[in-house]
């Protein structure tokens, strides 16, 4: 596996290379262009820009996280033509830079959604956390709290300019079941496909978070029949998946280290993340620690080198912990300790590959 980190850019994370470079075998930094919007195409000498900073501090930019996909694309608007070929000329642009997978994710209005960004856990620390009865019809309670306690760091998916408009984009949205979602999902990626071939460059979806609809919006990627139906409705080698653990594993039914063996082949980027789960349906995410969550970390790990994955990964979400100012879940302190978490189950396995039998 080859270890990553995402970081914000300079300016934009109060964590820099240098330090992220003291974390043992980290080679590449997950980056993006974060003032874009959706929609826009990302040029040549911004990306130059991005380039400076993290090949200059020694890393590799192989990994983009994310390229966003504008709502007329996933609202399947006549406009989404105008949108897809910007996506497009964003992938040219980036593959001149040697960018191999590029995430995304097809979540109508929000992205990830927890309604506690610094819920306090028994050792201390805080973490993100979901409460199940918080996230009935009130979207814009739960968008307000978020957008307050982001102290005016930029957010993917919560750009303010797009949450003013949440009403416009409800009413938008509305004649969008989850078929047509689908269905506006394969056009984005038929249409991409060929650019893909052309540039080498493979697209990572990440899976919906939490898996399940919300405020009565639809969501596809939650279970491992929706991946196989995603993996099967354009199955092309360059339409893969960002496994991310975290995001499954938020479902008690979700088996993520059975799904990870199911599609191993076509899975371009792995987020590792723990989450915890109460009778109530709540979870809180947690420390990489196997026992310290649902997820089956372990299991996780053993799946992947089981199918000799030699793809990129990275810790998802950390905790905030030792007082970190950071943004929420994205500190430097508790990914770090989740990276050698990984480093130590991977270890352990390539050392006594071989001599343990299944
Ligand atoms: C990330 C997602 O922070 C997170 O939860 O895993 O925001 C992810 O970057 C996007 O969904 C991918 O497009
Ligand atoms: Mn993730």
């Amino acid at each position: 596996m080859q270890m990553t980190f995402r970081w914000y850019g300079e300016g934009n994370d109060s964590i820099t290379p240098e330090m992220i470079k003291q974390i043992p075998g980290v080679t590449g930094l997950v980056w993006a262009l974060h003032d874009k919007q959706a929609g826009e195409v990302w040029e040549t000498e911004e990306i130059e820009e991005a380039r400076r900073q993290i090949e200059g501090a020694g890393f590799h930019m192989e990994v983009v996280e994310s390229v966003n996909v504008h709502d007329d694309i996933k609202i399947g608007l006549p406009t989404r033509d105008k949108y897809i070929e910007n996506y497009k000329t964003t992938l040219l642009n980036l593959a001149k830079f040697g960018v191999k997978v590029v995430t995304y994710n097809f979540m109508p209005i929000f992205d990830w959604t927890r309604t506690d960004l610094f819920h306090p856990l028994e050792d201390g620390s805080t973490a993100l956390f979901y409460e199940k009865d918080r996230i009935q019809d009130d979207y814009k309670e739960m968008a307000d709290y978020i957008l307050n306690n982001l102290h005016g760091m930029t957010f993917p998916g919560w750009e303010p300019e797009r949450m003013a408009k949440l009403d416009e984009l409800f009413e938008a949205y509305r004649p969008v079941t989850k078929e047509k979602l689908w269905e506006n999902l394969k056009y984005f990626l038929e249409a991409i496909m060929p650019t893909c071939h052309e540039t080498g460059i493979k697209m990572a979806i990440h899976q919906d978070d939490p898996p399940w609809d919300i405020f009565g919006i639809p969501r596809l990627l939650c279970d491992k029949e929706s991946i196989g139906r995603f993996l099967h409705m354009v199955d092309d080698e360059y339409n893969c998946l960002c496994l991310c653990s975290g995001s499954l594993g938020a479902n008690p039914k979700n088996n993520v280290a059975d799904i990870v063996r199911t599609y191993c082949d076509r899975i371009a980027f792995a987020h590792i993340r723990n989450v915890r789960h109460y009778p109530n349906g709540d979870f809180t995410e947690a420390s990489h620690r196997d026992c310290d969550g649902d997820t089956g970390i372990l299991d996780i790990m053993k799946a992947y080198h089981d199918c000799g994955y030699t793809g990129y990964v990275r810790p998802d979400h950390g905790r905030h912990i030792w007082g970190e100012a950071c943004r929420p879940g994205y500190g430097l302190y508790d990914r770090a300790l989740g990276i050698m978490y990984l480093w130590g189950c991977w270890d352990m396995l390539e050392k006594t590959e071989g001599e343990v039998k299944e």
